[in-house]
């Protein structure tokens, strides 16, 4: 058939109707431009993996008559992009031609080049979606297109339940499909602890596995990620123009982590030197009050060696360190918490439990500083870092993820911090219900698909200059109810479609029953990839 540019998934920013079609199958030649071998790269896989087998064969035997995209970067190029959109966004901004010769894609930024290669991958997977109906063709089209927000993000929880290295790179694929920019690596939390780092096995050895009582019966949960696994999921995401933040929970959400080091827990210091105190990973679900001993000089020692290992295997600028549902009754009682504090000048009551995590995080965040890193954290990094108090602050530079509503993220673009905003209700935690219906799959709250389209990522009463500190928005996929590949798509799909163009619109949103009818279509892309996507679209 002859797939229509009007239906893609984000929509563009803006589309011209051209002369003519290009047709597709005799195949399509990639030709790049100087420093735009990545992204012909990934066009070539992709078109491989999408196009018919005939099609693919035909293009290698005639050379000739095949229509040719050619890539290219300008620097300097101006395209329109989103009111307010930051300098940032403006990387992704990218042109694409397509007409009977083939065309032309253009940006001033290779990660244009990628955003555009998505958007030529969904015509393509809608040209071939529907065999009888014609040749697979694109109608000629002129597009030019940018995002309103440089973070469009994909969260992943592999702790709660592990998923294999191949899953994470067809998540991946998904994701660049659909323009997002980010993928957040949940690697640890209480009920497992994933990275497998070189110089610590312990970490994944012993807190790597975990049991499952659910349904009455006993299972192992076992799996962590190797560096090499690290590595080539890393590359892979780099391939799509994805940058990978790893997230390393502290100070709390660590049973996982304690059951390889049990002394870095309060409850070591109150049993006191020489009892042996044990941790097993958590086989239920909540909040645990097991935290780190802020009191103990070993808890930095040893993060210092974890961020060591994953400065070497993730080379994107952030580190995600949690900071997020840290109870305090071990502080409140932990001697060593309790002559922490006193040096710090901090009173035993909840005000001095608060700043001893403002200290903590502050703490976390030089040594990751120090390694050339910034700190991003969930928005309880801001519940007492409050800015000027020196060493109880968190860095300036820190991220702030706006997870429990909007205001952590107002409070946080009102302190000078960037900000990302996956509020949980209602709208990027893609763990809820997606209808509040008997049976339906998934955990806690409801979001539905339009609450998922309908997200605005910048906090009512914010002014000009706070707002341009909201980065963007991103989804999350909390794992506990996760326990197939199948069911993460179907939690993931079709609301990522929704917030992924929630993050890439302009303001004015434009209407829910366009999107509606563009999904109907895109539906058709996601069948042709096998994704197990909810099929009613009703709530
Ligand atoms: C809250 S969001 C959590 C997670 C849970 C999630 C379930 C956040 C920082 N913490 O530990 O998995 O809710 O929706």
């Amino acid at each position: 058939m002859t797939a229509d540019p009007r239906d893609l998934m984000p929509a563009v920013l803006s589309l011209k109707a051209g002369l003519g079609r290009l047709d597709l199958s005799r195949g399509l030649g990639i030709v790049p431009g100087p420093g735009c071998e990545a992204p012909a790269e990934l066009l070539r896989t992709w078109l491989a993996a999408d196009l018919p087998a005939t099609v693919v064969q035909a293009q290698l035997a005639s050379g000739e008559g095949v229509p040719v995209l050619r890539l290219g970067l300008e620097a300097g190029l101006v395209l329109p992009s989103p009111p307010g959109a930051p300098e940032e966004a403006r990387r992704e901004a990218y042109r694409l031609d397509l007409g009977p010769g083939g065309g032309s894609l253009v940006a001033g930024w290779v990660e244009g080049l990628f955003r555009g290669a998505a958007c030529l991958r969904q015509l393509v997977l809608s040209a071939v979606s529907a065999p009888g109906e014609g040749l697979p063709a694109i109608a000629a089209c002129r597009i030019e297109d940018s995002p309103r927000f440089p973070w469009r993000g994909l969260m992943l929880d592999t702790a709660r339940n592990f998923f294999e290295p191949a899953f994470i790179e067809r998540l991946l694929d998904l994701a660049a499909l659909h323009r997002l920019n980010v993928f957040h690596w949940h690697l640890t939390d209480d009920q497992a602890w994933r990275l497998d780092l070189p110089g610590l096995p312990e970490l994944a050895r012993l807190g790597g596995r975990r049991l499952d009582r659910r349904y009455n019966v006993e299972r192992w949960k076992t799996g962590s990620y190797s560096a090499a696994d690290v590595g080539r999921i890393v590359a892979y995401a780099a391939a799509r123009g994805i940058t990978v933040v790893p997230e390393v929970e502290t100070p709390g959400h660590v049973v996982a982590l304690l059951s390889s080091h049990p002394e870095l827990s309060c409850a070591a210091a109150m049993a006191g030197p020489g009892a042996s105190v044990q941790f097993s990973p958590e086989d239920r679900y909540g909040i645990f009050e097991d935290i780190l001993c802020a009191g103990n000089d070993e808890v930095f020692a040893l993060l210092d060696k974890v961020f060591e290992g994953l400065c070497a295997l993730f080379p994107g600028p952030w580190v995600h360190v949690g900071g997020d549902e840290a109870p305090k009754a071990r502080w409140r009682e932990c001697p060593r918490c309790a002559k922490r504090r006193e040096a710090l000048g901090l009173g035993p009551d909840e005000a001095g439990l608060e700043s001893l995590q403002a200290w903590f995080m502050g703490r976390v965040g030089s040594l990751l500083a120090a390694r050339g890193k910034r700190m991003l954290g969930w928005d309880e990094i801001l519940d007492a870092g409050v800015p000027g108090a020196g060493s109880m602050a968190i860095p300036a530079d820190a991220l702030v993820m706006s997870w429990r509503g909007y205001e952590g993220g107002a409070a946080g673009a009102r302190r000078g911090h960037g900000v990302v905003m996956c509020p949980q209700t209602k709208a990027c935690y893609l763990d809820h219900k997606q209808a509040d219906r008997p049976g339906e799959a998934g955990q806690l709250g409801v979001c539905t698909l339009r609450d998922s389209w309908s997200f605005e990522p910048v906090p009512p009463g914010l002014g000009p200059e706070e707002e341009a500190r909201i980065l963007g928005g991103q989804a999350n996929l909390w794992s506990e109810q996760l326990y197939s590949e199948s069911v993460v798509e179907y939690m993931a799909f079709p609301r990522l479609c929704a917030l992924a163009e929630a993050f890439w619109r302009p303001r004015a949103r434009g209407d829910y029953q366009a999107f509606l009818a563009r999904l109907e279509v895109h539906k058709a892309r996601l069948d042709r990839l096998g994704v197990n996507y909810r099929k009613a679209l009703s709530d």
